[in-house]
């Protein structure tokens, strides 16, 4: 009986060691679509340092700054954490169907909080950002997670140009939207606002989307302690990550808020450890054409519309039509925990 249960736990071990070599071996693939933005320079060297993750490109949309500015920022990026073996293309160069709108406000005069990085010693790939996703999506079907934090401009010509993807891909997990009011007025969150068309085309793709909105990231906030725990550790990466904290926790301070925002680097987060977030199902639409709420994301959680059928002179509600789901919609984060392994991964190098 002894001699069993050694085996027995032997075998265990055996198998446990065989999932982590596997996990290890095995890192998911992700394309992250951005406009850096400081969160979004967050967001990438958290996943540059993470080894859940193979990050196989960064595709560059116009949004916190203009699309040359967000290249530059990418590739400089890129070159800080020694990845020039990752691919950085441009995108888009403004909205589906309206003026691009920047926010320096936020992220500071180059988008990365005034911070002048070196000169970049990769170089930027000279394939269309869409068409990169096409590629790389047919490349390896079934494998690639997107992570848009930006507008969602490139994903939408993308599955435009090319919709056999839908069924491609393995996650599509974007920083935008909010269930519970927005960041840029009453309604709208910030990447949705910016190019509401596109967002309408990535949301009714056909796909499922893991929805990581502004009003989850604003419940998961960098503050002063956590900025004291960066500045503790020096290195290139901590050291210009600590800045970028610095001047983006500043300007959230005199703008009312307790804390700094992580909405991009949560939702890489969320593509480590789907287990930092709480999601639900639900149906969103995107609002194209209010004149108070365009760019708001619109989601219904009974998973149901009214039927109305009309009566003579009134309409009558008949019954219910079932809407099918197309968002798992983060409802909560575990803060600490995505904020502690935040900090870990930066500190790491
Ligand atoms: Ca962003």
């Amino acid at each position: 009986m002894k001699r069993q249960l050694h085996l027995c736990a032997i075998v265990i071990a055996v198998l446990l060691a065989l999932v982590c070599v596997l996990n290890a071996e095995t890192p998911q693939r992700v394309i992250i679509d951005t406009d850096p933005g400081i969160d979004d320079a967050m967001a990438i060297l958290l996943a540059l340092n993470s080894p859940e993750l193979k990050v196989e490109a960064l595709t560059v949309v116009p949004g916190n700054v203009e699309g040359r500015q967000g290249l530059e920022n990418a590739l400089k990026i890129a070159s800080l954490a020694n990845r020039c073996d990752v691919i950085v293309a441009g995108g888009a160069s403004h909205p589906l169907n309206q003026k691009l709108i920047t926010a320096q406000y936020w992220h500071g005069r180059n988008g990365l909080a005034g911070v002048e990085l070196p000169a970049s010693k990769c170089k930027a790939d000279p394939r269309f950002g869409p068409d990169l996703i096409i590629e790389l999506i047919h490349k390896y079907p079934h494998k690639v997670t997107l992570i848009p934090v930006g507008p969602l401009t490139n994903i939408a010509l993308a599955v435009s140009e090319d919709p056999s993807i839908v069924p491609l891909v393995k996650d599509v997990v974007i920083m935008g939207g909010s269930i519970t009011g927005g960041n840029v007025n009453g309604a709208a969150e910030a990447n949705i606002y910016n190019d509401p068309e596109a967002a309408a085309i990535v949301f009714n793709a056909g796909w499922m989307v893991t929805m990581i909105g502004s009003d989850v990231g604003e419940k998961t906030i960098l503050t002063r302690k956590e900025l004291a725990a960066l500045q503790a550790q020096h290195g290139p990466e901590s050291d210009f990550i600590a800045k970028l904290a610095d001047f983006y926790l500043t300007r959230s301070e005199k703008s009312g808020y307790s804390g700094a925002a992580m909405y991009d680097p949560l939702a890489v987060a969320t593509a480590i450890d789907p287990t930092l977030v709480t999601l639900k199902d639900m149906h969103v639409d995107v609002e194209t054409r209010g004149e108070f709420t365009r760019g708001e994301t619109v989601a219904n959680r009974m998973g149901y519309d009214e039927t109305n059928v009309l009566h003579g002179d009134h309409y009558e509600i008949d019954g219910l039509t079932e809407l099918k789901p197309n968002a798992r919609v983060c409802l909560a984060s575990d803060a600490g925990r995505f904020l502690q392994l935040f900090i870990n991964r930066i500190k790491g190098k």
